[in-house]
């Protein structure tokens, strides 16, 4: 049997040897190369912590101990070692383990995640609770160097600096977000990464930790050295940590299972704020990961065979670079998504006019304001669920000064296997409430590029571009007919029945009403392209005489389209509602999503046909 078969909680690695958590460190990185390459997932953020979360059960005892990941896509390794080893091959699937910590999950999982930047501020709150409490576990925020220039992150620090409790933060710099990290936080760790006393660290330390494997007392005896060199040695001053009221440690080798286990047992022991500088390497163990990190963040499954039409970011992409070499004010912003919003060839071809801003979306959204009121036609490219963290910024920044900006937002919709925390399901109920704000959702990638061109040119207020993940459904429409606000397409025409779908939702009408078509009712599709300001005359025209109008939507049915669409036709015209039920959706490839809550073609046919009562 394998050591991590009988792995059965988090006590039992603490039980074992070095060497034979040595030995378990490989076997963790075997189990998950071998699982993601078949369900798809984070894998090189988890590589690159294996050792680490090996050495965190030898020190630490969750569930006692608090243990708290910040994004948590790196959370694989604790997953294995922490009781789910035996349903880990289900990660991601429909049914299966998350592929983010939650605390429904397992005790072990003390705090949920999936979005940046959050970790310290919620092991804080577990630290002060346990004061107040007047137990005594211990409390660890590990936070990745991208995400520790979050704005949030920042808050924690200063808050924890303030409060002075027992905390342990542990950073873990691979010097990577998902693309290179920047920013000045980033630079200030490389300073400290290349400080010649970190060197000495090496030689002194490190060494006197022996390169493995025969260790037993070696690494007993090396605890004290490291003990010992802590004082001297690995304590450096003057770094922002410090200025911050929390004592820096490090850097340390995080992928040096001996060392980094030596260091958490003695890091343990000081007391107030401290944060554990470890260097990983993002891959670690797998040589195409460790080669291109980037590609190999997240990683499709072998089932999911290749794509054959454009994606919409890739539309994105191709416009915004046309977009760019025909205006010298076009300017692109990221928060630390340049891959995933297709920014990097924008960013290749036009630098001076690229920003990543690293994990800031509520920055790069007022960063937009301010290169549009001086001048620049700003696109800032955001996922969906991200720009939840903006809001404040897009109603006082953006809404009320009307910034002309355009904020693109990918992944609008269900995104499949990632799950509650990154479905893009609240822009629409969310974003249609603020004044001045337009509002499309293109159903296909010509129509992308027709409105992303259109919306930099408007001169007043922020436009709101929305649309999912991957491509779009390989159904045929008519060709657009116009892109201004206000103005809608009817893609068919049909008696009975008026279906508006929202977005790509339009083609799943249209396939629909085939399929009611075939069972005698006829159903006209409209695509409103905009849903701010919406094509209201001519939505309340066509919807005259029906005997039901549907609205169908890849977002929140509470208070989304359909709601306003109901609210602007006269009372007792039958509107049906379709759209995301109010409950979080769970993780499931998309299709799948979309079959469970009634918004594919079929069921939708389906529903609208019980309603008519055929
Ligand atoms: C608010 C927010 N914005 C963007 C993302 C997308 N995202 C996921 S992981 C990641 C990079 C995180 O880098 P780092 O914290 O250094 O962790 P690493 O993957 O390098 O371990 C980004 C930008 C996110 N999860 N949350």
């Amino acid at each position: 049997m394998s050591i991590l078969d009988g792995i059965t909680g988090p006590e039992d690695v603490a039980k074992l040897s070095m060497e034979e958590r040595l030995a378990l460190v490989d076997e963790v990185r075997n189990r998950i190369i071998s699982v993601v390459s078949a369900t798809g997932g984070h894998l090189a953020s988890s590589l690159g912590v294996v050792e680490l979360t090996v050495a965190l059960l030898s020190v630490y005892s969750p569930p006692v101990d608090k243990i708290v990941w910040d994004v948590g896509h790196q959370c694989y390794p604790w997953k294995l070692l922490t009781g789910r080893a035996d349903r880990f091959s289900t990660i991601r699937q429909c049914g299966g383990l998350s592929g983010f910590p939650r605390r429904d999950e397992s005790p072990c999982d003390a705090f949920g995640a999936g979005h940046s930047s959050t970790s310290i501020s919620a092991a804080l709150g577990y630290a002060i609770a346990r004061d107040i409490s007047g137990d005594e576990h211990r409390v660890v925020a590990i936070i990745g160097d991208g995400a520790m220039g979050g704005g949030m992150a920042l808050e924690g620090l200063n808050h924890l600096g303030h409060v002075g409790t027992d905390m342990l933060i542990i950073l873990n710099d691979n010097e990577m977000s998902i693309s290179p990290n920047v920013g000045a936080i980033a630079s200030h760790l490389t300073r400290l990464i290349t400080d010649p006393r970190y060197n000495r660290i090496k030689k002194d330390v490190w060494n006197a930790l022996g390169r493995i494997p025969s260790l037993g007392d070696r690494v007993r005896n090396a605890a004290h050295v490291v003990s010992a060199g802590l004082k001297k040695t690995l304590v450096m001053p003057e770094t922002i940590f410090d200025d911050f009221g929390v004592r820096y440690v490090g850097p340390v080798p995080g992928n040096d299972l001996a060392a980094i286990t030596g260091v958490l047992q003695r890091v343990a022991e000081i007391p107030g704020p401290v944060l554990l500088h470890v260097l990983t390497k993002k891959g670690k163990g797998y040589g195409p990961a460790e080669l291109d990190a980037t590609g190999y963040h997240g990683v499709a499954g072998n089932g999911s065979g290749k794509r054959g039409s454009e994606t919409f970011t890739q539309a994105f992409s191709r416009t915004m670079t046309g977009l760019g070499r025909e205006d010298g004010r076009i300017v692109a912003v990221t928060a630390a998504m340049p891959d995933g919003t297709g920014l990097v060839e924008f960013s290749r071809e036009f630098p001076d006019r690229f920003f990543d801003v690293g994990i800031a979306e509520q920055h790069a959204v007022t960063l937009a304001c301010g290169l549009a009121f001086g001048g620049m036609r700003p696109v800032a490219a955001i996922y969906s669920t991200f720009m939840q963290r903006a809001l404040d910024q897009l109603i006082h920044d953006a809404a009320l000064q009307q910034a002309p900006i355009v904020l693109s937002m990918d992944r609008g919709g269900l995104v499949g296997e990632d799950g509650p925390t990154h479905h893009g399901i609240f822009d629409i109920s969310v974003f249609l409430a603020i004044p001045n704000v337009r509002f499309g959702a293109p159903r296909n990638c010509r129509l992308l590029e027709m409105m992303l061109r259109r919306s930099v040119r408007f001169d007043t207020g922020p436009t709101l571009l929305r649309y999912p993940r991957g491509e779009a459904p390989a159904v045929d429409s008519p060709d657009p007919v116009s892109i201004e606000p206000g103005r809608g397409q009817l893609l068919r025409e049909g008696e009975e029945v008026l279906m508006i779908g929202v977005g790509v939702m339009s083609l799943f009408c249209l396939q629909a009403a085939a399929v009611l078509e075939g069972r005698g009712i006829r159903s006209a599709v409209y695509d409103p392209v905009w849903l701010k300001p919406a094509p209201e005359e001519e939505i309340a025209s066509l919807a005259r005489g029906r005997k039901m109008v549907v609205v169908v939507e890849e977002g929140s049915a509470t208070g989304g389209f359909g709601c306003f669409v109901d609210s602007m036709l006269p009372i007792g015209t039958r509107v049906l509602k379709m759209g995301v039920p109010d409950l979080f959706q769970p993780h499931a490839c998309r299709d799948e999503l979309l079959r469970m809550i009634g918004l594919d073609p079929d069921s939708i046919a389906d529903r609208i046909g019980e309603e008519i009562g055929t």
